[in-house]
């Protein structure tokens, strides 16, 4: 059995996308409200107003979770729901909730994994300059001051921020997500570079904050190239295509890991953008590079790269014709989440954590008032049984997050496609528990893929 008897298995949501109530008892606005509200944003014209209404179904949701045998749990604050302007004031109604959803949750035997942010940033704190403004290191370091001193009597996993490729690249480059800005790379890049101090400073704060054994460490977007053939030529290749970048995009591992876990930029993509990449201060690396103490990632699918037959060069091939896709029509790769931690932990040296994996489809009630979901369960058991070989072959690894517990509010699609493993009809906010959900509940039984 390669996973280890304390392997953690667990599902996970994020605030806007499930809780609902984003100003109930003085919360403040975020910037998700503010980009939901742009004509054209949302594909469903949609927005986080009531999602799946957690905040106040949480009881309920818990109960779900501990019935279908869920040891762990990741979830994250709503910054603004604790610091309405961002800085100064705490709402302390805001701050009970999660007080109150910490409770619950290890009343019913679930232990709670705890993200500090994951995307909804206070709108005031935009109007700022948001990430942009250096500032903004220490207005996070100081929120999450707030929520580790509440917290951190019971809180033993934490994670400092959520992709900061997505709320950097696709929310200030691309524009596709909140707060829909698209600025210049260079900008980009210095935003990406505040971030990661605000990375820095929370993990200090943390360690600072917690007086029981506590692991922290971040979730970025785990992006694995796969190789093509398993010839030594081929995983070279894929190893060195999953650890460099070829064009002036944030879409990479290196760029967002090496500071945190090396302290460097990685010297490839310095030279690549030029005279985009930030310029840090002194201290600034330090800050940023805290001892962490798993290697976190969000991985759902990797690109196809061979080696090219006369340089050895990586080439990037295209997925097999016909190949298996998710609502995104990301490719079904479950070898991602073999050579995703294998590669991550020859570099990185760290205990893996799969912060997030799982698929997005569209499913509904069937008329027998149950929900099949069976490619689910397939895409799931074939990405699980690529990380238990990965287990197998000597990658340490320490966890399984499943997106998401419930299907919630997909960003910029709205409630068009459903990840959850719990089906959330939004009319009537009935649960109901999909096939995968029974499945996955055997497979945390029985600490590996049934
Ligand atoms: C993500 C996000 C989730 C998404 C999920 C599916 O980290 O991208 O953490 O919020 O809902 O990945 O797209």
């Amino acid at each position: 059995m390669p996973f280890p008897t304390n392997f953690q298995w667990g599902v996970a949501t994020a605030s806007y996308q499930i809780e609902g109530a984003p100003y109930k008892v003085g919360g403040g606005r975020s910037v998700w409200d503010m980009f939901c509200e742009r004509p054209g944003a949302i594909s469903d014209r949609s927005n986080g107003d009531v999602a799946c209404d957690h905040y106040n179904r949480y009881k309920e949701d818990v109960a779900l979770m501990k019935e279908l045998g869920i040891p762990n749990y990741r979830m994250s604050i709503a910054w603004p729901r604790v610091i309405p302007d961002g800085v100064g004031k705490v709402n302390a109604e805001g701050l009970a909730f999660y007080d109150k959803l910490i409770d619950e949750l290890l009343e019913s035997g679930i232990q709670p994994h705890v993200t500090l942010f994951h995307w909804d940033l206070p709108y005031e704190l935009y109007l700022k300059g948001g990430w942009m403004n250096r500032d903004s290191a220490d207005w996070f370091a100081d929120y999450a001051k707030i929520v580790v001193d509440k917290l951190s009597d019971r809180v033993a996993s934490w994670m400092t921020l959520n992709e900061p490729q997505c709320f950097i690249g696709l929310g200030q480059h691309s524009g596709v997500h909140a707060p829909g800005d698209k600025l210049n790379f260079k900008e980009v890049l210095l935003a990406g570079h505040h971030a990661m101090l605000a990375h820095g400073k929370a993990v200090q704060v943390i360690r600072a904050g917690c007086s029981k054994p506590t692991r922290v460490g971040w979730a970025p977007v785990g992006a694995p190239k796969i190789p093509a053939t398993n010839s030594p030529a081929d995983i070279d290749a894929a190893r060195e295509a999953t650890f460099t970048t070829t064009s002036k995009t944030v879409w990479s591992n290196t760029w967002w890991n090496d500071p945190v876990f090396f302290g460097t930029y990685p010297q490839q993509e310095v030279e690549l953008f030029g005279s985009d990449a930030p310029v840090p201060r002194a201290g600034d690396m330090e800050t940023i590079c805290q001892p962490l103490d798993f290697f976190g990632a969000n991985i759902y699918t990797g690109d196809i790269i061979k080696a090219d037959p006369v340089t050895g060069n990586p080439i990037e091939v295209s997925h097999d014709l016909g190949t298996g896709r998710t609502i995104y029509h990301w490719a079904v790769t479950p070898d991602a989440l073999y050579w995703g931690p294998k590669f991550f932990y020859e570099r990185y040296g760290k205990p893996i954590v799969v912060t997030e994996n799982g698929m997005g489809l569209s499913d509904w009630v069937a008329r027998d008032g149950k929900v099949h979901d069976p490619q689910r369960i397939d895409y799931l058991s074939r990405y699980l049984a690529a990380f238990e070989r990965a287990a197998d072959d000597g990658v340490e690894v320490e966890g399984y997050f499943q997106w998401s517990f419930m299907d919630n509010f997909e960003w910029y699609e709205g409630y068009k496609f459903r990840f959850g493993i719990v089906h959330v009809d939004y009319q009537t906010q009935v649960r109901t528990p999909k096939d995968s959900a029974y499945w996955y509940r055997d497979v945390i039984a029985a600490n590996g893929i049934v």
